[in-house]
């Protein structure tokens, strides 16, 4: 059989971590690793059940660490526990009390610190609120929130009365929302009058109220007042948070949850047809993220702690709030995005409080890179000793920038796969204990059975491109796609069907292993563009382009082609000086074949100033695929961060 992705770029620069780093990391060395790792794999019942006494707190013990019957999992049956319980009360016993659990940068400049003590009494008090409202325990509340304070609050109200949440981005349209809130049958939401980002208001109240003349399971919204625009309250229905805050006490013991209760669900696209709601519950989750947030960012009580994620992102549920505050870290939020009128604000806060952990996505590190490093150079950026990726395959300029001009050559890079499904991080560096290599996530966490498969679950050869599946249940894995088992079967388990009793998770991802067990991860499968017979992932032919100083970004996609059956369409975005032409063009398609082979060469170059882009800043390539083969966009757009992006290419087109 042919191999399922071919892979044509290699990267052979190996960085290690300096010895200070590995001396006071958690996990110091690859050997420490190694054996972490075989441990767990050799009895991973006793390793997570270890875990979960040491690093909890239980109401009540389980009585079953596993019971797996593929593809649904129970970890820790039988135990009672509350997650947010572990995020702020057993802190307040220690002397983490008046410690700054989290610390808010709001665009327009205004900043909040709570200690722990602070964060766990407007928790309680949101909770009481949303009980006076009605909301029990297994009742979905949907957030719709701009990234300011109450969105943790929120969460951690909810998952202490036990009341699933529901997250969804912000920057999502009115029509994303009733659908999200009909699909969790929402009895309650909670809102603001409008969010800061960009230097502009967004109006999420209006959308609300929008929304919900469409969803009938909405008994109640509750208001935080964030930018005092004008709003529409409707009586009896619309409640001012601040209003109903003085009504109630700051008594609320956090329910005692079943492990398997349900902590959150949260939407995320699928390639095609309607978003699926992912479904997370609590004590897996709890240890996992906790964990991995533990030993990935080697995260220490003194440290300043930002992941710049969206709390609509699942990287936002586990590395803001869920995870660091867990471990008693200090979380660092801030509302906007680097914008127009500030564009150097993200190194103006890693100054301000002296961040040393800094976790972001490759498109922001990209924009960053177009900004210019005059910015970053203009802040003292010497607090920072680890620095964190995610969202998409780091391409090696990227990660090269990065390391020097952010980490001055001194901070560890974790480039950390992982996805909504699978609640927490699955491969990463631990950054004491291994050499990183540019676009490589390098090596599974401990627990982590993962592998590159052919379609029969065969492991393909070193360097050669497959499948990336995770082989043995872990404990933050998806539970089911709320509403829709049969699709949780056949998108996740049935792409590579189990053989002799062993189950294949696959979400969808293709990649390599290298002769050292690294892993590369090349795209989505679906994404794959087939030229003449060679199946080529995305992420090379892009990180080639990139490569060449006049790009800033691009995006490949297959354009259909009566000979070859598809040909590369290369969607481009220049470098602030540069202009587009044809001599430009003719030179990016000669420099995919000097970086690839002739192979990758693209048919078509686009010019463009945008490209269609998730909350998280992924690149919607089947979006793209229509643009390039002129066809209607039917697929769901609901996910788009930015709306306008698609009428802009059409325009160009
Ligand atoms: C955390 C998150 C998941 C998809 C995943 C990949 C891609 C994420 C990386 C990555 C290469 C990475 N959840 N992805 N991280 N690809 N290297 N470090 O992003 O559900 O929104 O997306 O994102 O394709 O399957 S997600």
């Amino acid at each position: 059989m042919s191999s399922p992705i071919e892979s044509v770029l290699q990267e052979q620069r190996l960085f290690y971590p300096s010895l200070e780093f590995s001396a006071q990391a958690k996990i110091g060395s690859l050997e420490q690793y190694h054996q972490l790792y075989r441990q767990a794999e050799a009895d991973p019942v006793k390793f997570w059940s270890d875990l979960a006494t040491q690093e909890l707190d239980w109401f009540d013990r389980w009585h079953t660490t596993l019971d797996w019957q593929p593809p649904l999992v129970k970890w820790f049956d039988g135990g009672k526990l509350n997650i947010s319980y572990n995020c702020l009360d057993r802190h307040l016993l220690t002397w983490r009390r008046n410690k700054a659990a989290l610390i808010w940068e709001g665009e327009p400049g205004d900043s909040r610190t709570y200690t722990y003590a602070q964060l766990h009494r407007e928790v309680c008090l949101f909770a009481n609120v949303l009980k006076q409202l009605g909301v029990q325990k297994g009742d979905v509340v949907g957030i719709y929130l701009p990234m300011i304070p109450e969105a943790a609050i929120a969460m951690l109200a909810c998952a202490r009365i036990g009341a699933p949440h529901s997250v969804v981005f912000g920057g999502f349209s009115a029509e994303a929302l009733r659908d999200r809130l009909n699909d969790g049958k929402a009895k309650l939401v909670i809102t603001a009058d409008g969010g800061w980002r960009k230097d502009a208001i967004v109006p999420l109240k209006d959308q609300v109220d929008i929304a919900l003349t469409h969803v009938p399971t909405v008994e109640n919204v509750l208001v935080v007042q964030r930018t005092g625009q004008k709003i529409q309250m409707l009586p009896g229905r619309d409640h001012w948070w601040h209003d109903l805050k003085q009504g109630v006490n700051a008594d609320c013991p956090a329910e005692p949850m079943a492990s398997e209760d349900i902590l959150f669900i949260l939407y995320t696209s699928g390639s095609t047809g309607k978003p699926k709601g992912v479904v997370h519950t609590t004590a897996g989750y709890n240890l996992y993220t906790h964990i991995t947030t533990q030993w990935i960012f080697d995260l220490k009580d003194t440290d300043v702690y930002w992941c710049t994620a969206d709390v609509g992102w699942i990287t936002g549920h586990s590395y803001i709030v869920y995870g660091p505050l867990s471990n008693g870290a200090t979380t660092l939020m801030y509302e906007g995005a680097p914008r127009p009128s500030n564009p150097g604000c993200t190194w103006e806060i890693i100054e301000k409080h002296g961040v040393n952990i800094f976790y972001t996505a490759p498109t922001a590190i990209r924009s960053f890179i177009k900004q210019g490093e005059h910015l970053p150079k203009a802040r003292d950026l010497s607090s920072l000793r680890l620095l964190g990726t995610v969202g998409e395959p780091i391409n090696p300029e990227a990660w090269m920038w990065y390391y020097r001009i952010i980490g001055q050559e001194r901070c560890p890079i974790v480039d950390t796969w992982w996805q909504t499904e699978t609640g927490g991080i699955m491969i990463s560096a631990l950054p004491g204990a291994m050499a990183t290599k540019p676009g490589s996530a390098t090596l599974p966490f401990p627990g982590i059975i993962a592998d590159v498969v052919d379609l029969e679950g065969n492991p393909v050869g070193v360097n050669e491109g497959g499948y990336l599946v995770i082989k043995h249940p872990f404990p933050s894995m998806m539970r089911t796609i709320y509403n829709d088992p049969d699709r949780f079967r056949s998108s996740y388990w049935e792409h590579i069907p189990p053989k002799e009793g062993q189950y294949f998770y696959f979400a969808g991802d293709g990649a390599r292993k290298d002769e050292d067990g690294y892993f590369w991860v090349m795209g989505r499968v679906d994404d794959v563009i087939n030229v003449a017979g060679h199946r080529l992932g995305t992420m090379e032919i892009e990180s080639a382009l990139v490569s060449h100083p006049a790009v800033a970004e691009a995006a490949v996609v297959g354009k259909p082609d009566e000979i070859k059956g598809e040909e590369i369409c290369a969607f481009i975005i220049l470098e602030g000086s540069q202009t587009a032409n044809e001599e430009l063009a003719q030179e990016l398609k000669q420099h995919v074949v000097k970086e690839i082979g002739a192979i990758a060469r693209p048919g078509e170059i686009k010019f463009t100033d945008a490209l269609p882009k998730t909350r998280s800043g992924k690149i919607m390539r089947r979006l793209l695929r229509s643009l390039a083969a002129q066809q209607e966009i039917t697929s769901d757009t609901s996910t788009l961060e930015d709306r306008s992006v698609l009428d802009k290419l059409r325009e160009g087109a």
